[in-house]
């Protein structure tokens, strides 16, 4: 059996590569000629722990390569990226498929009968059928299941990743999986595809209920971020720690509530619930609320910076004070600043404080752009030097036991690891 990944990107490596590593011919295919290069001569274009092995190893034993043009295989698993365009008129981001039209309209001349395709990509409701009928456009030869239900040529389900950053190797093989089907044969392909490495179970759902399972599941994690989210700024009102107060309810059996923080960043959470905004907007209510109160945090965080600024300057009249930003990175202990609510804080603070601005992200070598004037510097510089000091990670580097200095200096902590 040949397998054929579409989008070789933080998905689709990780998934050509451990196909590869239960000794399947499998082919990659990517629009980057940088990518296909890279993985070519073994590597990989991106850190991820133990990709880079894991692709050297099954590119040197011939199963695997990469290409930018698509080839005949049995199977293919297109996993590429589902941006949303800007809000419009209706003030609600819309979904971009043109990534996955592009693919569909791309294989499509390969696809021969008796192919599964695998649609991997988070996706709005109804992709999956929208791509059959890109397909059907392409080849009114070959028959799909929205026009020929199990009778069609072509199989073509919806299995949506749900890996974490860091632990993609582990949880691809280690994670239950959720495949939707256009009919039931379609299923049962996936799954015998899937099986060749999943050791979580499968579940079987039709596509529609495959496509909104994946929105839902990033959805809930980020209506229950918002909910922390908006205690903070309650606690904050009443003077209420709100760390403390969230460990004493999770004592509850039946609360869990998540953690405050700078804010939502990452390529899915703050996305993903958007898809079921733009298709249900009146019905979405909470979902939309929860979104605005996230992407609200940032300039929350940004106002308790200022009145810190304002009651050092107050203290210490003719002065500026040197402020300190801990952290860059949307997660603790990675260096991925891809949407990053912590990295647009420091980029409003460096407009303000400008040279007095530092920086510190162990997990970096250089500052991105948009930090103008700013320093890299190590926690202990930005501590024995900085008079405010404000948390937007909770990289286990800034774990001090304790406040650092609370005499000297003042603190924003947004993640409430610094307290004593
Ligand atoms: N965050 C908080 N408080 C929390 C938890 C997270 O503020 O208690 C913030 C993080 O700091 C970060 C953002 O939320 O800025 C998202 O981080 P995350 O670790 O929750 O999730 P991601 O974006 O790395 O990965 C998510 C995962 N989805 C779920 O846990 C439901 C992952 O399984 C998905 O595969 C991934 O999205 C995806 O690709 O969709």
């Amino acid at each position: 059996e040949r397998i054929s990944v579409v989008g070789l990107g933080y998905i689709g490596l990780p998934t050509a590569a451990v196909f590869a590593s239960r000794n399947k011919k499998v082919i990659g295919v990517d629009v980057a000629p940088h990518v296909v290069d890279t993985i070519n001569a073994g590597g990989t274009h991106f850190v991820e722990p133990d990709l880079d092995a894991l692709v050297h190893r099954v590119v040197k034993d011939g199963f695997f390569h990469a290409t930018l043009t698509p080839e005949e295989a049995d199977a293919f698993v297109v996993a590429v990226p589902t941006p949303f365009r800007d809000a419009t008129v209706s003030q609600v981001p819309e979904p971009d498929l043109s990534y996955i039209e592009a693919v569909s309209r791309m294989i499509a001349p390969v696809l021969r009968p008796g192919n599964l395709v695998v649609l991997e990509s988070t996706s709005p409701v109804g992709a999956t059928e929208q791509m059959a009928a890109w397909f059907a456009e392409e080849r009114p030869d070959l028959t799909f299941p929205q026009t020929h239900g199990e009778a069609s040529d072509i199989r073509i389900a919806h299995c949506p990743e749900r890996v974490l950053p860091g632990q993609v190797l582990r949880e691809l093989v280690e994670n239950d999986r959720v495949i939707g089907g256009m009919t039931p044969l379609c299923s049962t392909r996936a799954v015998e595809l899937y099986r060749q490495f999943v050791k979580g179970e499968c579940f079987v759902t039709d596509c529609r209920t495959a496509e909104m399972t994946k929105l839902t599941e990033n959805s809930f994690r980020d209506v229950n971020i918002a909910f922390a989210n908006e205690l903070s700024l309650i606690c904050d009102r009443l003077g209420i720690d709100v760390w403390e107060l969230i460990r004493m309810a999770n004592r509850h059996p039946r609360v869990n509530i998540l953690q405050p923080g700078p804010g939502v960043g990452g390529h899915c959470i703050a996305v993903d619930p958007w898809f079921i905004v733009s298709a249900a907007p009146e019905q979405a209510r909470l979902i939309r609320q929860a979104r605005e109160v996230n992407d609200s945090k940032p300039r929350w965080v940004l106002s308790r910076v200022d009145a810190e600024i304002e009651a050092w300057t107050t203290e210490n009249p003719g002065l500026k004070p040197t402020v300190a930003c801990f952290g860059l990175a949307f997660k603790p202990n990675i260096d991925d600043l891809r949407e990053s609510p912590a990295l647009g804080i420091a980029r409003a603070l460096a407009e303000k404080v400008r040279d007095r601005l530092m920086v510190v992200e162990p997990h970096i070598a250089k500052l991105p752009d948009g930090l103008g004037e700013a320093t890299l510097v190590s926690p202990q510089d930005a501590l024995a030097n900085a008079d405010i000091c404000v948390l937007l990670v909770d990289h286990d580097a800034f774990k001090f036991g304790g406040t650092p200095d609370r005499g000297r200096v003042r603190i924003v902590d947004t993640r409430g690891i610094w307290k004593a």
